[in-house]
């Protein structure tokens, strides 16, 4: 396997960073997670442009052109051989002495890994999630913006680890304020009335590719509008349908929450139909990688 680390390619072994890098030292840098889909890279752009946006956040500078990284990353995905694959884009501050302060690091570092896609198992799709809502609530916006995909992943993390303890596979996060505002590494979406209810970002939220992707397909192919508003834990265990989306678990059903069986415990049709959408698309639209 092929690493991109700092405008070279290397060997996954030979693939190394410095200790002093702020990103491992302080959690001080940003990341995206992105799929390739039958030799085409899904939504190349929009995560590109999330990166950006998520790094000037942070007063990051990446160290390239817009472009000219997209242009790197399929050429990372060339020398790995890949058709299908798992893109994941790191920039860190860089190397700098101990200490917070950023002026420490004049180099940031961008690292490009691409590698086989680990799916999730066949039937939780057929199956739907059994999820809980976890005590740990989301970053509020004032402290670390929710919108920013930095490598400080420990809030859910803190998330997860209550989740494995209750042996689910995702868990819901509430906002301080105590409504919903998404997963450890999905965001999460409710039917009612046959309409969609999303959170909206302000309340806790990143702003998901994969959610505006499933907002687009439901008002194109299946006519039915998403509101972005609040809702609170009961208007998940009363509510028709629950599904999740996110890059790496695309668009899942969830059947059950804190042990109460949403709608008639199966993945409804509304979520079937996203589903098969969100594949067609995945399928037949991206930037070709050759
Ligand atoms: N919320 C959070 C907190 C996320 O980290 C999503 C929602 C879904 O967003 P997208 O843009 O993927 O639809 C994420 C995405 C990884 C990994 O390496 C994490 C994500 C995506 C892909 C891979 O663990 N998080």
């Amino acid at each position: 396997m092929k690493i991109y680390l700092n405008g070279k390619l290397y060997d996954k072994k030979e693939a190394k960073i410095s200790v002093f890098d702020h990103g491992l030292l302080y959690g001080d840098g940003v990341f995206e997670g992105i799929r390739a889909y039958n030799g085409k890279v899904f939504k190349l752009k929009e995560h590109l442009r999330r990166l950006y946006h998520s790094a000037r956040a942070i007063t990051l500078t990446i160290p390239m052109e817009i472009a000219q990284l997209e242009k790197t990353v399929l050429e990372t995905l060339r020398a790995n051989h890949l058709r299908d694959a798992y893109i994941r884009l790191v920039v860190t501050r860089g190397e700098g002495d101990l200490g917070l302060d950023p002026r420490k690091c004049p180099t940031p570092s961008l690292l490009i890994i691409t590698d086989k896609i680990a799916l999730y198992p066949q039937d939780l799709y057929k199956k739907g999630l059994d999820l809980v809502t976890v005590a740990t609530k989301r970053n509020i916006s004032e402290a670390l913006n929710p919108c920013i995909k930095s490598l400080n992943y420990l809030n859910n993390i803190m998330a997860k680890i209550e989740a494995n303890r209750a042996h689910a596979p995702e868990a819901i996060m509430l906002n301080k304020d105590g409504y919903v505002a998404e997963c450890t590494g999905d965001n999460i979406f409710i039917v009612m009335n046959h309409s969609l209810i999303t959170p909206p970002c302000w309340a806790g939220a990143l702003d998901g590719i994969t959610r505006s992707t499933v907002i687009g397909l439901a008002s194109e192919k299946l006519k039915i509008e998403t509101k972005e508003e609040l809702f609170t834990p009961y208007n998940i265990y009363t509510a028709e349908e629950v599904f999740l989306t996110g890059t790496a678990a695309e668009v899942i059903p969830v059947t059950k929450v804190d042990d109460r069986t949403i709608g008639a415990g199966k993945p409804g049709t509304v979520t079937n139909r996203l589903i098969e959408e969100f594949k067609k698309l995945t399928q037949n639209s991206g930037t070709p990688i050759y």
